[in-house]
């Protein structure tokens, strides 16, 4: 399918804005990305009828294309054209304890992170009850959109007690190759999933539309001598991931 009308919007971009115009376009085509406006493989509009539509220079349209191409927004065709990517499909079992990073390795995925906030703060009344730590204790919180080839596929909000991390900054990475560098593997994990449609805040971050399905997942992780090491509350696009779970007969009652 291809796109033209609602595209153009004249008042998207504006010469007075410090925003070189480039960067103005990019974000303008993102948010028709996040508000449904540009569909999954919909097709951009060719870069003549862009430049006209939006009237700025070809190098323009170029340059903005190429920064959401780069973002894994978009990607190209060779002779087809430019299209609204679609984030990469992952089959995850759910019976390994493994960190986002590692999942994405084994597909043959670039795992990233953008930083949406990382404090160290006393635990909240909910923090403590999980964590098992006393009231005032502090923790470290790592808030990380996550991503696989650029496109971002989970928002997770990690809390482990600051006495485990200190400091959030230690984490430019991976999380768990960090806590297991500092000698805290995590060893079990108790999760919960459930069904859910996106926030606008969560969907803009995602750039997905509002109301789009996701997964909810909460996981506590613990080390070997059952302490627990981390409480984690993440939004998974939906349309990105599948879990899977292996079924077996007379399996033990969960404890
Ligand atoms: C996964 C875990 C999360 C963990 C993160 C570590 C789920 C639902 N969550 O996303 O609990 O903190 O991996 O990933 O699987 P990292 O080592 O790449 O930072």
């Amino acid at each position: 399918m291809s796109v033209t009308e609602p595209l153009f919007d004249g008042a998207a971009l504006s010469a007075d804005s410090p925003l070189p115009l480039y960067m103005q376009l990019a974000r303008h085509l993102k948010r028709l990305i996040s508000d449904g406006t540009l569909a999954v493989e919909d097709a951009l509009p060719a870069e003549r009828d862009l430049a006209e539509g939006f009237a700025v220079s070809r190098v323009t349209v170029r340059k903005a294309v190429q920064a959401l191409v780069d973002e894994g927004l978009l990607h190209q065709r060779p002779r087809a054209g430019t299209f609204v990517a679609k984030a990469p499909h992952v089959e995850q079992p759910l019976s390994a304890l493994t960190g986002f990073s590692e999942d994405m390795r084994s597909r043959g995925l670039e795992p990233s992170s953008r930083w949406l906030s990382r404090t160290v703060a006393p635990a909240s009344p909910e923090e403590a009850m999980v964590l098992g730590l006393a009231l005032g204790e502090k923790v470290s919180r790592l808030w990380r959109l996550r991503l696989a080839d650029e496109a971002p596929m989970a928002i997770e909000l990690s809390v482990v007690p600051a006495r485990i991390l200190p400091d959030p900054l230690l984490v430019t990475g991976s999380l768990y190759d960090v806590l297991r560098g500092l000698g805290y593997p995590p060893h079990r994990a108790l999760q919960r999933l459930s069904a859910g449609l996106l926030n606008p805040d969560q969907a803009g971050i995602l750039h997905v539309p509002e109301g789009t399905p996701a997964l909810f997942i909460e996981r506590r992780s613990f080390l070997e001598n059952g302490r627990p090491l981390e409480f984690v509350r993440s939004q998974y696009r939906g349309d990105a991931y599948d879990f899977i779970v292996e079924l077996n007969l007379n399996a033990p009652p969960n404890p």
